[in-house]
């Protein structure tokens, strides 16, 4: 097959004239084409088939050990000025980093076949969409995409009317940690991968592509690529809040995309809609308002910790049709990993299990599966024009200081409050777990380009006539004095939705304070949970002396970003600075 788009197909003849494949397949995203890579995996053993009679249409696929994660010290935004790129990614110059890169396509494909697999990000007819073309010679990572994008014909038929796509040329190579390397090329739209067959490195369409690419390209045409779920909160008068959260990798956005209300707000006509767990797409609609699609058509969530306790929702979508990566295995081949019952019998790396050797499931270990397969599913994650924004939520793991929510004063208020986040580091990139890094916006990994410039991007949408959504602060994982969670997270974090909403709709005053606006008493519903009164003082306490510190650290951070921060944003930070100064007024329930 070849495309009617020359730029097409003279770039798949260029990449197969390097990498000089035994054959070219073109990608319709057909089953009939998914089972049968299905069986040409099972039978070169890149696929293991699990218990059929319990997990209808599962698999199971092995990395190689030594690539489990995002390679965040191989990965590069080759922008022509260096100072474009910023402090905040790995820079090379554009034509060094294609030369090194270039050298190890070098007949990398050589027996092998090579996939072209056109892909939309985003529903097909939506104006917010965007496609791209991933050239790979993995048969798991073309299963991935079909999955996780609108893969296929119709996205071609897309690419050929508007003559324009983004290019992603992946090879998986030795799998050689030396010999690896992400690089982005956002000014050309091209994305090259060597090396690695993990998700975040070789499903060109998601973290490159839908973020890194996306942000560069979102700056100049006036929308936003964020890191973030998107959630649909229904109340019981049936009216709909979208709700969109920013949060590092593996800091709960799958579980909070999916929630299960709690009971009596179940009983109460309380639903929840997903519309997305990790990439959010953002633009103002004619109205002023922020409208948001998913560009993702699956998840590709972490295993561990994903239980019925804490997402059923997302238990339920994997029970068939799912590309499971790097979990545990039981005696009678079900998936398995820490926080499942049963007992693992075969560990990730396919040892018999032997606690000595670790968890059984790898810490970052995933499931792929379409969001079609998720009971809260929203039929609106499919609209063209998306979703109207009511709430952003930032948040991170801070085991202390940042209280349960806090809503800021305004836009650059909450902007500031994005830039600031935190968290401890997770299993989701390769690297130290447990420390404390600024992740402005979640987006440390993922932004295209200049934080500085991003801040400043961010600012701007705050013009008359914006009907902007208000922006939150949250904290799931602030532990007390014996190192618990002092919130119960999971289903529970509905009421802390539903106190967003109430401030959205004007129904609650809240309680001022220096950092932000903060539940006054009685306003978060706490009926059917047991949380002491002290516990939660401490979710809602605002430490000032603590606080003097954290703002002066923000301080710091932001100059890190040089005359490329906008000065309205250290402005901000040097006015709350200024009010925690000032004896407390309110003091808070
Ligand atoms: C992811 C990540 O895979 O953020 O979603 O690492
Ligand atoms: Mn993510």
């Amino acid at each position: 097959m070849t495309s009617k788009l020359a730029a097409l197909d003279r770039w798949v003849n260029e990449v197969a004239a390097k990498t000089r494949p035994a054959q070219i397949h073109w990608c319709d995203g057909s089953d009939a084409e998914y089972r049968a890579l299905v069986q040409q995996m099972l039978q070169t053993g890149d696929l293991i088939e699990l218990n059929q009679q319990t997990h209808p249409g599962c698999y199971l696929h092995r990395s190689n050990p030594s690539d489990v994660a995002r390679v965040e010290h191989l990965t590069f935004v080759c922008t022509e000025r260096e100072q474009d790129a910023g402090p905040n990614n790995h820079w090379m110059a554009p034509t060094e980093a294609h030369v090194k890169i270039d050298a190890l396509f070098e007949g990398s494909m050589e027996g092998r076949t090579m996939y072209v697999i056109p892909y939309c990000m985003g529903p097909i007819d939506s104006p917010l969409s965007r496609c791209g073309v991933e050239i790979t010679d993995s048969p798991y990572v073309v299963a991935n995409m079909r999955t996780m994008t609108r893969m296929g014909a119709a996205a071609q038929a897309r690419i050929e009317r508007e003559g324009h796509f983004v290019k992603g040329l992946h090879s998986t190579g030795e799998l050689d940690p030396e010999r690896r390397f992400i690089m982005h090329f956002p000014e050309q739209l091209t994305i090259k991968s060597y090396g690695s067959g993990y998700g975040g490195n070789a499903l060109l369409g998601k973290k490159c592509h839908a973020l890194r690419i996306a942000s560069f390209q979102a700056r100049s045409e006036g929308w936003l690529a964020e890191h973030m779920l998107i959630v649909g909160i229904e109340n019981p008068q049936g009216q709909t809040h979208y709700v969109a959260a920013a949060f590092p990798s593996a800091c709960g956005k799958t579980n909070l995309a999916m929630l299960i209300p709690p009971e009596g707000y179940r009983k109460n006509g309380w639903r929840v809609w997903t519309i997305g767990d990790d990439i959010c797409w953002m633009r103002p609609g004619e109205d002023g308002r922020l409208y948001a699609i998913n560009p993702e058509a699956g998840f590709f969530g972490v295993a561990p910790g994903t239980s019925n306790s804490s997402n059923p929702n997302a238990l339920t979508s994997i029970s068939h049709d799912t590309i499971f990566t790097n979990v545990a295995l039981t005696a009678d081949q079900q998936p398995w990993w820490e926080g499942l019952p049963g007992t693992p019998v075969v560990d990730w790396q396919g040892r018999p299990y032997d606690p000595a050797n670790g968890p059984a499931a790898h810490p970052n270990s995933r499931f792929t599966v379409s969001a079609k397969q998720c009971p809260t599913w929203s039929p609106k994650a499919e609209e063209a024009q998306g979703v109207p924004i009511s709430a952003i939520v930032f948040g991170g793991r801070r085991p202390s200081l940042l209280p349960l929510v806090m809503e800021a004063q305004d836009w650059t208020h909450g902007v500031l409050m994005g830039a600031a986040m935190g968290s401890e580091t997770t299993a989701a990139a390769t690297g130290a777990v447990g420390v404390l890094r600024r992740d402005s916006m979640a987006m440390k990994p993922f932004c295209g380009y200049h934080y500085g410039d991003y801040f400043n991007h961010w600012l701007s949408f705050d013009q008359p006539g914006a009907k902007l959504p208000k922006i939150f602060h949250v904290n799931w994982f602030r532990k007390g004095k014996d190192g618990k969670f002092l919130w119960p997270g999971f289903g529970e974090n509905l009421r802390v939705l539903e106190w967003m909403i109430a401030r959205v709709e004007g129904k609650v005053r809240g309680l001022e304070t220096p950092i932000g606006t903060l539940p006054a008493t009685g306003e978060l519903k706490l009926d059917g949970l047991e949380l002491s009164r002290e516990t939660l003082t401490e979710l809602l306490d605002v430490d000032l002396e603590g606080w003097q510190a954290e703002l002066h650290a923000i301080g710091e951070y932001l100059d890190s970003f040089g005359d490329r921060l906008p000065s309205r944003l250290r402005q901000e930070q040097q006015r709350v600075q200024q009010t925690l100064q000032l004896p407390r007024k309110a003091a808070n329930a």
